[in-house]
Formats: C-alpha cells, sequence, structure tokens
C-alpha cells in the first residue's frame, strides 16, 4: 500500500536513468493521519519548487489524469504530430512497470523519461523533480507529465504541473464525474476520448457524463475528443496554445 491512500503494496519508487529511489515502510494505523500529513506538506513543497523551475524555464507544464487505457498516449501521439513545428515538447510518462509509453513518444522524436513506480499508483512531486533533471528545460515549451492510470490518487498529489487535463473515456461509463469526484473536481480541462466508439456504445450518453461532470465540477471546460479519427483535435490544440499564452503572460 502506498504510504498516502494504503494501495501501494511495494517498497520502492523508481525514476529510471538517474538511480532515485525511496522506500516507504507502511505506517501503523494510528500514524498514517500525521504520515499523510508530512507526506503531502513535503511533496507540496517539492511541487512549488518544480512549479517554480518550470516557470523560469517559460515552460508550460500539463499532467494528464485518468484511468488506465483512457487513451492519454495516444493523444501525445497526436499532439506531438500536430505541434511538433510549432512547440519543443518533451513528456514524463509514469506507469508501475515498462518503458513502453516513453517508447511510443520517442518514436515521434520526442524527448520522454520514464518513471516507474513500482506498485504505487501515482506520481509525486519528488518523481517529477528527478526526472527534471534529466531533461534540458532550456530546450522545452510543452512538458506533458503521463500520471499512472488511476482516477483516485494522482489527484491528491500536486507535481508542479501549471495545469491538470483529465480524459474519460467512452468506454468508462458517463457517471465516473460524480463517482471519483476529486479527480474531476481538480481538472482545468475534461477530454471526453474515444468519441468515434459512440456508435458502438449504445450505454454511454454524452449529456450524462456533462451533467455528471457539471455536477462537481461546473465552470470547467469540456471537450470530445478522437484521438484516433480528428475529432475535437483542433480544440484541443486551440486550448493548449491559450494556456501556453496565458502562462508567458502571466510570468
Ligand atoms: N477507438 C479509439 N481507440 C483509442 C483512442 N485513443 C486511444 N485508443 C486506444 O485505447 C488503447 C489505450 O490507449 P493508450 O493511449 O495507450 O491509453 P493510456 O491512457 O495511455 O493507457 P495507460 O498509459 O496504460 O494508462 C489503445 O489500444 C489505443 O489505440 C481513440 O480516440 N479511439
Ligand atoms: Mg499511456
Amino acid at each position: 500500500m502506498c504510504t498516502n491512500c494504503g494501495c501501494n503494496g511495494g517498497k520502492q519508487y523508481t525514476v529510471q536513468g538517474d538511480g532515485f529511489s525511496v522506500d516507504h515502510t507502511p505506517p501503523g494505523e494510528t500514524v498514517i493521519v500525521d504520515v499523510h500529513r508530512a507526506l503531502l506538506f513535503d511533496n507540496d513543497q517539492q511541487a512549488a519548487r518544480n512549479r517554480q523551475r518550470l516557470t523560469e524555464h517559460n515552460i508550460t507544464a500539463i499532467n494528464l489524469m485518468s484511468s488506465p487505457g483512457s487513451g492519454k498516449t495516444t493523444l501525445l501521439e497526436r499532439t506531438i504530430d500536430e505541434l511538433l513545428t510549432r512547440y519543443r515538447i518533451a513528456v514524463i510518462e509514469g506507469d508501475l512497470e515498462t518503458e513502453n509509453d516513453a517508447r511510443r513518444i520517442r518514436a515521434k522524436g520526442v524527448e520522454a523519461v520514464q518513471i516507474t513506480t513500482g506498485n504505487a499508483c501515482h506520481l509525486d512531486a519528488v518523481m517529477v523533480g528527478s526526472a527534471l533533471q534529466q531533461l534540458d528545460l532550456k530546450l522545452i515549451d510543452l512538458l506533458f507529465i503521463e500520471n499512472v492510470g488511476n482516477l483516485v490518487c494522482p489527484a491528491s498529489f500536486d507535481l508542479g504541473q501549471h495545469r491538470n487535463v483529465t480524459l474519460l473515456s467512452t468506454t468508462e461509463g458517463d457517471d465516473k464525474p460524480e463517482k471519483y469526484p476529486l479527480i474531476f473536481r481538480a481538472s482545468d480541462l475534461l477530454l471526453i476520448s474515444k468519441i468515434d466508439l459512440l456508435p458502438l456504445l449504445d450505454e454511454f450518453d454524452l449529456q450524462c457524463a456533462a451533467d455528471s461532470f457539471a455536477s462537481v465540477a461546473a465552470d470547467t471546460p469540456l471537450l470530445q475528443l478522437s484521438a484516433k479519427r480528428g475529432d475535437g483535435v483542433t480544440q484541443w490544440l486551440a486550448w493548449l496554445n491559450d494556456t501556453h499564452q496565458q502562462l508567458q503572460r502571466s510570468s
């Protein structure tokens, strides 16, 4: 179980490449609250340092969160295809195991650092800070952080990103925002992904998904997207562009 929520059975996080690792000893029940507070306090401090470094380098950092398989890496591949001539892009990939996603990103000609978390179900700011040391920040405009596929824990850990984007795939059901409110409430943008599959999924109702999302995050924008077919990609790129310009003006 992880020391935050009790879901990490392992003891070690690893960022491949620079040998970073931390041991986590499961605390006794009476200690858990204090450990939570200390853990999140330390995490937030590291996240603030990450954000400051990124901002100093005029980098816009986007944290992508969703269930496993909702289409995060596919969206990144599409985004790179569309934006690489305009922006310098880098990606930090989070998964329990394998370098698969980083390989997919590198195949697009973009630098990617793979973090493998062992059994941990989320990235944290220390892991991201360590991954940042492996990137030349002077050569990046947009940094995407693909979080571990999970609708719960990633929402609790600030990584130093500037914006959170959450994907909800049509294959997951339209009631997820109400069932997992924390992550949807933390989002700056919701992407309903794989809408090309809608004709096959008569149970998924776009209006129900929008209502469910509005019930937890009324003022947050939502886009319908198919990274495969291209629906909504123009709007997604426009959101990214606007966000980057906005952050540049305010820094
Ligand atoms: N039909 C359809 N399939 C998609 C779309 N986007 C992704 N997929 C498929 O969904 C599966 C998972 O996609 P990934 O991009 O690997 O998902 P992910 O969120 O990165 O997965 P994890 O990193 O394991 O959490 C793959 O088989 C993709 O081809 C889409 O827009 N439409
Ligand atoms: Mg992925």
